[in-house]
């Protein structure tokens, strides 16, 4: 059993959201460390993530999610539905809209289907650093009333303001319970898997218009060597043999760069010497391969 204080509490709270909201940016945030991939593109996070923090007397787990939008191919629907089952299967549910954004067409079906889900509800008004106040205020009241929301925050997830205020809120709101996992705990994904996130978060830097959709990255092996050094390998798939030549790029300097910046940053996390070798291979139709899909944490969709 995991040593914790007495009169615990300990609850999940799903951050929902639009595609490109912040809802990794500010988990990240609240857990202190990067748990979760982030970047300037859409649909970034494809699985659930879960981040935990404690504050106080409470155990706070995050679950990032993936965007909510009207899914096409069968990818996107996985993704869809699982962020709607991390919904469902929390305590609270922190639901983020992108202010600058404001209501529009995606964040505007996302509240039409909250009436579907049970838990109580939070409204985060995110990106509050680029928004004038009455434009908030504004956003904040058609926001309530389409929707129950048990309080509201106005936050900025990159900058850090009003994130102290919603934590400590929420724990005060988690139901009473026992820690579930370790006090120093961040993260319940084993590290390889958030090495291969890493990798896959500087495609989406690096390459550019659709092809970071049409790839994924896998560890297949993680290794430690004998003085401490970590060995991994790592497979991105692509679809066609045109979308392998662009990853590899000219003399396959993108590869490199794209393997240089993600050796720094899982060597940082692992806080060991890292050798990072990448393998693209073209595996044409993988988002319909139910393989890759378990390898990413999804259920595979039956259509
Ligand atoms: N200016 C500003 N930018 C932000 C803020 N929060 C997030 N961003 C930026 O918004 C972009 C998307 O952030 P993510 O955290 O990846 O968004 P997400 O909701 O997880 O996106 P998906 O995983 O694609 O659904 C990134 O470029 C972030 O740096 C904020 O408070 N202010
Ligand atoms: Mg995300």
């Amino acid at each position: 059993m995991v040593e914790t204080p007495a009169d615990t509490r300990c609850g999940f709270v799903a951050l929902i959201g639009a595609p490109n909201a912040g809802k990794s940016t500010l988990l990240n945030a609240l857990v202190g460390s990067k748990v979760t991939i982030v970047s300037r593109k859409v649909q970034t996070t494809r699985a659930l993530i879960r981040g935990i923090a404690v504050e106080g007397d409470a155990q706070l787990i995050f679950v990032d999610t993936p965007g909510i939008f009207s899914p096409r191919r069968r990818l996107d629907r996985a993704m869809v539905t699982t962020a709607w089952s991390g919904a469902h299967e929390a305590d609270l549910i922190g639901v983020l809209i992108d202010a600058r954004k404001g209501l529009d067409e995606e964040a505007e079906a996302i509240l039409e289907r909250l009436s579907e889900v049970e838990q109580p509800k939070l409204l985060i008004l995110n990106k509050v650093d680029l928004v004038a106040k009455e434009t908030l205020l504004a956003l904040a009241k058609t926001a309530n009333d389409k929707a129950a929301f048990e309080a509201t925050f106005m936050i900025s997830a990159l900058k850090g303001d009003g994130v102290a205020d919603l934590k400590s809120w929420l724990a005060k709101r988690v139901p009473p319970g026992p820690w579930l996992y370790p006090a120093d705990q961040m993260s319940d994904a084993p590290l390889r898997q958030l090495a291969a996130e890493i990798t896959r978060e500087k495609l989406f830097e690096r390459l550019h218009q659709e092809l970071p959709y049409h790839s994924t990255v896998e560890t297949e092996v993680w290794k430690e060597l004998r003085k401490g050094d970590i060995r991994i390998e790592q497979t991105i798939y692509v679809e066609r043999e045109s979308q392998r030549k662009i990853v590899l790029g000219k003399g396959g300097q993108t590869i490199k760069a794209i393997g240089e910046a993600a050796r720094r940053e899982i060597a940082e996390i692992a806080d060991a010497k890292v050798h990072l070798f990448l393998f693209v291979k073209v595996r044409e139709g993988w988002g319909e391969d139910p393989e890759r899909y378990r390898a990413m944490g999804l259920e595979f969709p039956k259509e």
